[in-house]
């Protein structure tokens, strides 16, 4: 039939990236050759030159595609791969980790899943945590900690919430924090420029994007951004520019803190009643107001009057049995800590001139509503959960949670989850790595760092990591402590890997899985985030050519597995299709009406604004957190011995004078982290890793464009071509990461990821000084120094 293949066209979607773009694929006799956008799909107005590569990236030679099985011993570079059928692989895998889990408990069975913001492991995710949170393991290297940790889990201190989508359509201004959707989101991108009226703040190093258009563009200096954020809270605070209606009803702002504790004062301290659990804020007045944090309501009325509530002051309560203590609102001693940030300061340490400032704190002023963004910008640094949670403050501020205009949580059709947190074995997330260390981090949630994963490897610290079974993540280049991760990949005792292509961390396995490619299997999408319409699509999207060779889905192998290892109950008997009609039940559809609709069916939800104030129960439905309120000041962060509110001491820099650069980087458009360098139509737009410097800051190390210069930090050195770029901060060094792969049809060669010979950017960077709350690792905030070549003499 290939012959005279006609050309068919087949609704579908790019999953290469999170902005999910609706596309519609050419295939003739069986192969890929085109992928366009589909103008009537809520995400289908464009496609990137990734989206449209599928047909290069699908048909690529580089692609493994049968099972493997290693025959050298670990330390040889060559795996001596030799294939071997699913049957044989499956068997062995199953029966290997059943044994490991039957000798050494679960956990020690690390796991390994790459982003589903960066590739199409979202059509499986969900699968893929089902399988290891029912196998029993709390050690996922999930990447979450430098990616999206701090937007969709830190948030919750503040929000009880992760970060809501920007309803930018409706937005007075749209605030992008260490966020550049023009290279990383592309409907949202295209998004912002339809919201024509919406003036733009950017903060980014780096002028790209709508940083060249914003207005105004805050060239921070990377790992600054908290005392950023406090100093334009406190422009807001001290002009009285903020949304006072709203800090007073919904945030715990005018809630009593104890000064002498640190702690909300509590109704029983003040009547001396037993169990009376309400908190305390005051009127102007002096009365007190008594709120509970079980019906989110103050005096148990939620119509309670509460614009009388004082934000400001000290006062001196009497304690039933006690003395007075001084208490405070918990908003006087946040605007008291924003005030340390006067804009002199904040221009000192953020090398953001004050009067950019003052126009950023001017456009946040003037816009009635203000949508708001950020992600791995913010992420990567020492501070990066106190960071998130001040510029969560400072939008709070806004009042702008969940309303148009703001940032809104649209209604989603309620199928059946596939996975959840509680499908961890009672007693297995506090033996997550680091859960000792960071238990309000993503280790209680079965995610831990490549660092820790490699010290259990290595030292048996907690406990031995034995096996690591990876879909996709290709941390030796990825994660930062690279030589570490050679040492521990060689140290393990079993290793499957499942991928597409032969990554450097695949090389160390004892198993390699051949994944196909997202255009070779079917996957189920329920909605596509960015509207209300789009989040009422549900689709599923249909494989457009077969899988090559014997690969498979990474969803057909956990089924697999999990039939084997005795959870073939929780898989559905190893039938996918079941799983799929299962989840899809509570909306009344079946496989067979998506299938006869692959563009999807539309079945029309209503967003509904404020949810935080519709009534429930005896009172309102509130905030996830602890006080039913946006939390401005966090007990529980307090309790576990963190600030309670963002607090950024100036670090001390003792590397300043050997290293004077902050190394920082950013995604490429061309690419997705460490992959797709083989593809010539994108190798051609970036075929070498480069690093940016001011060109007076080349200069004066003897470098010009195109040179090439050692990057060189505390933890080691690599070698990338010089750029220039007057828009950037002399002091700041831009370097790309994730090369490894050559490009054989450009004959370009391959970065060795493992020495100073390579470009690998990760060489450079160490987990060892972290974010105390989260773990984040300072790729973004690490200090460095530039030179020529020859100038190595050492
Ligand atoms: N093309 C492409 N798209 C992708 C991906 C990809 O690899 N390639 N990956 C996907 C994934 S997994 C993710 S996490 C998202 C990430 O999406 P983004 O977070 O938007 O991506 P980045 O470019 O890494 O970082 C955003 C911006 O942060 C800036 N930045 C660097 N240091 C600092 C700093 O210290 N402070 C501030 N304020 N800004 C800083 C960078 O210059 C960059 O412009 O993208 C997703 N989409
Ligand atoms: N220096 C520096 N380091 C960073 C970052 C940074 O900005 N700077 N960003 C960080 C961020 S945000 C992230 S998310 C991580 C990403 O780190 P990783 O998760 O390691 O992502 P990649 O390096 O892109 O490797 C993904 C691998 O998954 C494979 N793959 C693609 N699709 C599938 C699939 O459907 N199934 C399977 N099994 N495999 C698949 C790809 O072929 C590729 O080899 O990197 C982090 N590392
Ligand atoms: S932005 Fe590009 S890579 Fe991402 S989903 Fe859209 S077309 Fe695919
Ligand atoms: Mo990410």
């Amino acid at each position: 039939m290939a012959e005279h293949a006609e050309t068919v066209e087949k609704a579908g979607f790019c999953c290469l990236c999170r902005s999910r773009c609706g596309a519609v694929f050419e295939v003739s006799g069986g192969r890929l050759i085109k992928a366009k956008p589909a103008p009537d799909h809520p995400t289908g107005k464009a496609l990137c030159v990734k989206g449209k590569a599928a047909p290069e990236i699908a048909h690529s030679p580089e692609r493994m595609l049968h099972p493997m099985r290693r025959t050298t011993p670990k330390t040889d570079p060559d795996p001596g791969w030799e294939r071997v059928s699913w049957e044989e692989a499956m068997r062995d895998i199953a029966a290997r980790l059943g044994a490991i889990r039957e000798a050494s408990g679960a956990e020690a069975v690390g796991f390994g899943v790459t982003t589903p913001s960066g590739t199409p492991i979202s059509d499986s995710i969900e699968w893929i945590e089902r399988f290891i949170r029912l196998f029993g393991s709390p050690n996922t290297v999930y990447g979450t900690e430098i990616c999206n940790w701090h937007k969709d889990h830190a948030h919750r201190f503040t929000y009880g919430s992760g970060i809501l989508y920007p309803d930018h359509a409706n937005a007075d201004a749209i605030l992008l924090w260490g966020f550049n959707p023009s290279a990383v989101w592309l409907d949202q991108a295209t998004q912002i420029a339809a919201a024509r009226g919406a003036r733009i703040v950017a903060v980014d190093p780096r002028r790209t994007g709508y940083a060249r258009r914003a207005d105004p563009w805050l060239r921070v200096r990377p790992g600054t951004d908290g005392a950023l954020a406090m100093g334009l809270a406190h422009i807001l605070i001290e002009r009285e520019a903020f949304d006072a209606a709203f800090i007073r009803r919904w945030s715990n702002g005018t809630l009593l803190v104890r000064t002498d504790t640190g702690r909300f004062l509590r109704e029983a301290e003040v009547r001396g009643r037993d169990g009376a659990t309400r908190l305390v804020a005051r009127r102007g007045n002096g009365a007190l107001v008594f709120y509970d944090p079980e019906t989110r309501c103050f005096d148990a009325d939620p119509d309670t009057d509460t614009d009388g509530l004082a934000l400001r002051g000290t006062v001196r309560i009497d304690l039933a049995g006690a003395g007075p203590v001084a208490c405070r609102p918990a908003f006087d001693l946040f605007a008291e800590a924003c005030a340390t940030y006067e804009p002199a300061v904040v221009a000192a340490r953020t090398s953001v001139p004050e009067a950019d400032l003052m126009a950023a704190a001017e456009t946040l002023i003037a816009a009635r509503r203000v949508a708001y963004y950020c992600w791995s910008g913010v992420g990567q640094h020492r501070d990066a959960t106190q960071t998130d949670r001040a510029i969560a403050l400072l939008m709070a501020l806004k009042g702008g949670y969940d309303s148009p205009g703001g940032n809104v949580a649209f209604t989603k059709h309620p199928l059946n989850p596939a996975t959840d947190f509680t499908q961890f074995p009672e007693g297995q997330i506090e033996k997550a790595l680091g859960y000792a260390e960071r238990p309000l981090g993503p280790p209680s949630q079965g995610w831990v760092r490549a660092a820790e994963i490699y010290r259990a490897i290595l030292e048996g610290s907690p406990y031995p990591i034995r096996a690591m079974v990876v879909f996709g993540a290709n941390m030796a280049v990825s994660q930062g402590d690279t030589d570490r991760a050679v040492e521990a990949f060689r140290a393990l005792d079993f290793h499957v890997h499942c991928d597409s292509v032969e990554t450097p961390t695949a090389r160390f396995a004892d198993y390699f899985l051949p994944v196909n490619t997202p255009w070779e299997r079917e996957a189920l999408r329920n909605g596509f985030e960015v509207t209300q319409e789009a989040e009422s699509l549900i689709q599923l999207r249909q494989p457009m050519i077969p899988p090559a060779g014997e690969s498979r889905s990474d969803t057909e192998i956990v089924f697999d597995l999990a039939t084997r290892l005795g959870m073939g109950q929780a898989f559905f008997g190893g039938d996918i299709d079941k799983a799929r009609a299962w989840q899809l039940e509570p909306v009344g559809l079946s496989l067979a009406d998506l299938r006869a609709r692959p563009e999807g069916i539309r079945r029309d939800l209503a967003y509904r604004p404020r949810k935080y104030a519709e009534s429930r129960g005896e009172g309102v439905t509130g905030f996830a957190t602890p006080t039913g309120l946006v939390e401005i000041y966090s007990q529980r962060l307090r309790d576990h011995g963190h600030a309670p509110m963002p607090a950024f001491p100036a670090p001390a820099d003792s590397e300043a004078a050997a290293y004077p650069l902050l190394l920082t980087t950013a995604k490429s458009p061309y690419y997705c982290h460490s992959q797709q360098r083989h593809i010539a139509s994108l190798r051609r737009r970036k075929p070498t890793p480069t690093v940016t410097l001011h060109p007076d800051t080349a200069e004066a190390e003897g470098l010009a464009p195109g040179d090439r210069a050692w990057v060189e930090t505390a933890h080691g050195r690599i070698r990338l071509a010089v750029e220039t770029d007057g828009t950037l901060d002399p002091g700041v060094a831009v370097a790309d990461y994730g090369w490894w792969q050559g490009n054989e049809a450009l004959g370009l060669p391959a970065h060795d990821p493992f020495s100073e010979e390579g470009a690998n950017y990760n060489r450079l960077i160490s987990a060892g000084a972290a974010d105390p709350i989260s773990g984040s690792v300072p790729h973004r905030s690490t200090r460095a120094r530039v030179s020529a070549e020859r100038g190595d003499g050492e």
